[in-house]
């Protein structure tokens, strides 16, 4: 009487970096919901739901079809129980917005505190903002637009022509999101290339320089490196690493972007703010500085998994390493 069980979704690897990535997500309906709620839970600083979350929206996207059945999820890795609920919610044609709702709940805070302009948040006393959340909030309506792929291609212009004035023989690559070929993003993240040991050092510096005279810096936050291969592993396995970088916000001008947009903007500035990584690792690191900047977190975070737990390996941004011995592989590298 019963129809006959789905198919299995073939067998679907609990490692990230073992199973297809892809651009074309036949899951978008819940893994929006499963994100949301994963960026809920990191506001709210619970961490481990919060991987739960992105863990089950991870092999949602890796899938050739969209779930037809509930019944499917007993064949996928990953999904826990929260995630299993939410998706057979979603199935029931629960509202979204009942969970939408809760992604609100910081904003919710503030407003029931009676703060209703970005000046009253930015004047309240027991507010401490840093000065990144400053600088974050004074372009807030920038930063929280997404980035388009014509504007990090316009970027990297920009910090192209930045890089040959402080180093003719450095290069420069887009990593994040969009080396993975994402259309939109958070930010912009730039790998700078060096030919020679050292010549990382003072780069960014003298970049954040170059962009402060040319006007068109408005954040900058430099970190110098604590890179020292001798003291590495380090005994926790952090996906930060410690080469030079710097997180920015960059004024870019309307007109470098090639792009089609309604000319109807009157009265408006011709730039936008836009968010840019950069780190400069020495050379002889450049390609776990290159993986692990590539992302995804949790593409890197697995393969860091599947390294240690399949290969007897450890890797991190800076080296792969013996498990047994702690030594560096491939140091001819
Ligand atoms: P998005 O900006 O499009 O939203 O996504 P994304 O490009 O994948 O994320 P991201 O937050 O910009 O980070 C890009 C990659 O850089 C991500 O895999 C994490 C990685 N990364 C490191 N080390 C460090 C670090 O020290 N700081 C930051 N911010 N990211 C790092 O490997
Ligand atoms: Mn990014
Ligand atoms: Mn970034």
């Amino acid at each position: 009487s019963s129809s006959p069980a789905p198919k299995p979704v073939s067998t679907v690897s609990p490692f990230a970096c073992q199973r297809r990535t892809t651009l074309d997500n036949h899951n978008k309906n819940f893994t929006d919901l499963l994100e949301v709620l994963a960026e809920n839970m990191e506001l709210s600083g619970n961490q481990g739901p919060c991987l739960a979350f992105r863990r089950a929206a991870s092999v949602l996207k890796s899938l050739n079809t969209a779930l037809r059945h509930p019944e499917e999820m007993k064949h996928l890795p990953c999904l826990g129980e929260h995630s299993k609920a939410i998706i057979e919610v979603e199935y029931l044609s629960l509202s979204l917005s009942l969970y939408l709702s809760s992604a609100l709940r910081t904003s919710e805070n503030w407003f029931s505190r009676g703060l209703r302009t970005l000046e009253q948040i930015l004047s309240d006393p027991t507010i401490r903002l840093n000065r990144m959340q400053t600088a974050g909030f004074l372009f807030y309506d920038d930063i929280s637009r997404p980035v388009s792929r014509a504007e990090a291609e316009a970027m990297k212009v920009l910090v192209e022509d930045a890089v040959k004035r402080v180093n003719p023989s450095a290069r420069v690559c887009i990593t994040g999101g969009f080396r993975r070929g994402k259309d939109f993003g958070h930010d912009v993240d730039f790998i700078i290339r060096t030919p020679e040991p050292g010549q990382e050092d003072g780069l960014l510096p003298a970049l954040i320089d170059w962009f402060r005279r040319q006007n068109v810096l408005l954040y900058a936050d430099l970190q110098e490196s604590t890179f020292d291969l001798g003291k590495l592993p380090s005994r926790r396995f952090e996906s930060m690493d410690h080469f030079h970088k710097c997180f920015l916000i960059v004024k870019l001008k309307r007109d470098d972007v090639c792009e089609e947009r309604e000319r109807d903007e009157d009265g408006r500035r011709d730039w936008r703010a836009i968010r840019v990584d950069l780190v400069a690792p020495p050379i002889e690191r450049y390609a776990y500085a290159l993986l692990g900047w590539t992302g995804s977190t949790l593409f890197d975070r697995d393969l860091r998994r599947f390294a240690r737990l399949e290969r007897g390996k450890l890797l991190d941004n800076h080296a792969l390493y013996d498990k047994a011995t702690k030594a560096k592989e491939n140091s001819s590298m």
